[in-house]
């Protein structure tokens, strides 16, 4: 007998008993590309049926990036871990004259710079405490100098609770009026370098989490309102959500319900159309001002945002000035960036990053935090419900690159980085070297069955001049 034939629908049920009848509506939406409410976000994240879940997130990820999957060569700099504030997930804050407490000066953060333009990366992911001892200027002479050190690295800075910090030391910020105050912070830091905004500090975008986790932090519409302004400025950002506290799975969907809304405008200011037809967006706050369309990008043939291209490519000579003959080094040149055809300007959100809570060393450390099957299903849930989301991104510091990988599978498109130092979470012990090959990533994404795309901060496809990680393509 040809067992696969006799495998109709009809049959399956019987044999797989979690096959979840609740979910066929919510899979004829997904089909559709039609948006799935706050109920069908729940009952995802409630079924049984764990593996239809994870096979509509993989549908919607093929179909937005068939065959491929997404890395970037990057590095992280934390520039000081003095922070103002004290939340209680945090285990990277240090008050000045704590053990561990760092600043870095220029000098340092020049070499890191060199090191980056010398590794081959194309961005550093650059984020540090509420340091209330730095002035303003230390902020533009550090991307100032990063710059012009390393004129071929993207920098993707600054969360947005930093950026409201900074309108405070720079004595521009109103209570009443966050975004005067960050928009003159994020023009002159644009002026200084500033390539993009990185999704950090979101975290879950509720009162009561809010109250309980991470008081004195920029609540909710502060979040939104940095990120719209640096919308209107062109940045593309991105966003975060730091799951599994004291949060719940109800206050997570409220989390991604807010940020496909502050999408859809984003989306809409850059002349999507939409659909607003009896659409009422649950747990939003008012102060976010939120009328756009509801904008999906999920379905059959939608446009995917493009990424900007201002100007010059991102690498036009390698390696930058002063830093030896290129056939000394280790790393190949970045030849050729390959922008799509649409180069509308950027002001959106790229990706997303679920970030499981790790609570070794914080305040909640009595708490478990959440292991691999929630994280899967939260990657899942998520590409499910940011139907407006260009992509989702398996972070591995915090997921492991097993994980990362499997995920490729489960509704994410993209595993950042090569890292190679991040201070924030640490997954054994306090060793902040925390650092994969580029070889590594490659070799996630083809067995988890996809061609692996090397990505630039702006989702730009980089070519470099030879196959500078030996890496030999595994067919599937
Ligand atoms: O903002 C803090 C979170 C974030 C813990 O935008 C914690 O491309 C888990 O934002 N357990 C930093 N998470 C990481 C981040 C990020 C990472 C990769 C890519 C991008 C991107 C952004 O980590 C913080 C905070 O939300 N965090 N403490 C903790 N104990």
């Amino acid at each position: 007998m040809n067992l696969e034939s006799s495998m109709t629908t009809a049959v399956l049920p019987n044999v797989i008993p979690n096959l979840d009848p609740a979910l066929e509506s919510i899979a004829k939406k997904v089909h559709d590309g039609q948006r799935l409410s706050l109920d069908d976000g729940w009952t995802l994240y409630t079924t049984k049926d764990l593996w239809t879940v994870l096979e509509l997130a993989k549908m919607i990820r093929d179909r937005m990036h068939p065959g491929v999957a997404y890395y970037n060569i990057n590095r992280h700099l934390n520039y000081s871990n003095v922070c103002a504030l004290a939340c209680k997930f945090c285990e990277f804050a240090r008050k000045k004259g704590d053990q561990g407490e760092y600043t870095r000066d220029l000098e340092y953060i020049k070499e890191e710079g060199r090191k980056a333009a010398a590794s081959g990366a194309t961005e550093l992911h650059i984020v540090g405490g509420l340091n209330p001892y730095l002035p303003f200027e230390y902020y533009t002479d550090m991307l100032r100098t990063l710059t012009e050190v390393a004129p071929s690295v993207h920098l993707k800075a600054f969360t947005a609770v930093e950026l409201v910090h900074l309108a405070r030391i720079a004595k521009v910020y109103k209570k009443d009026d966050t975004k005067s105050g960050v928009r003159w912070v994020l023009e002159r830091l644009i002026d200084a370098g500033l390539g993009s905004l990185p999704g950090g500090g979101a975290e879950v975008f509720d009162d009561r989490v809010h109250r309980e986790a991470f008081k004195t932090k920029i609540g909710a519409h502060e979040w939104l309102d940095v990120h719209l302004v640096a919308h209107e400025l062109g940045l593309n950002t991105n966003c975060t959500m730091l799951y599994g506290h004291v949060d719940t799975r109800q206050e997570r969907l409220r989390h991604m319900e807010i940020l496909r809304r502050s999408q859809d405008q984003a989306l809409h200011r850059l002349g999507y159309a939409g659909d607003a037809d009896g659409y009422i967006a649950e747990g939003v706050p008012e102060s976010a001002e939120i009328t756009a369309p509801v904008i999906t990008l999920s379905g059959e043939g939608a446009v995917l945002p493009s990424p900007y291209v201002q100007g010059a490519p991102l690498v036009d000579s390698y390696p930058p000035a002063g830093l030896g003959d290129p056939k000394d080094m280790q790393v190949a040149k970045p030849t050729s960036m390959a922008p799509r055809e649409d180069s509308r300007l950027g002001g959106y959100y790229q990706t997303i990053t679920p970030l499981p809570f790790f609570p070794d060393g914080s305040e909640l450390e009595h708490l478990s935090g959440p292991a691999g099957v929630e994280n899967l299903r939260t990657i899942a849930v998520s590409r499910l419900m940011l139907d407006n989301f260009p992509h989702v991104k398996a972070f591995w510091i915090m997921q492991s690159v097993s994980m990362a990988e499997v995920m490729l599978q489960a509704g994410a498109d993209d595993l950042d980085g090569t890292v190679v130092w991040y201070d924030i979470t640490k997954a054994v012990g306090d060793g902040t070297h925390q650092e994969t090959t580029a070889s590594d990533l490659i070799k996630a994404i083809n067995e988890a069955g996809y061609e692996a795309v090397e990505r630039d901060t702006l989702y730009r496809r980089v070519v470099r001049d030879r196959n500078m990680w030996g890496v030999e393509r595994t067919q599937i």
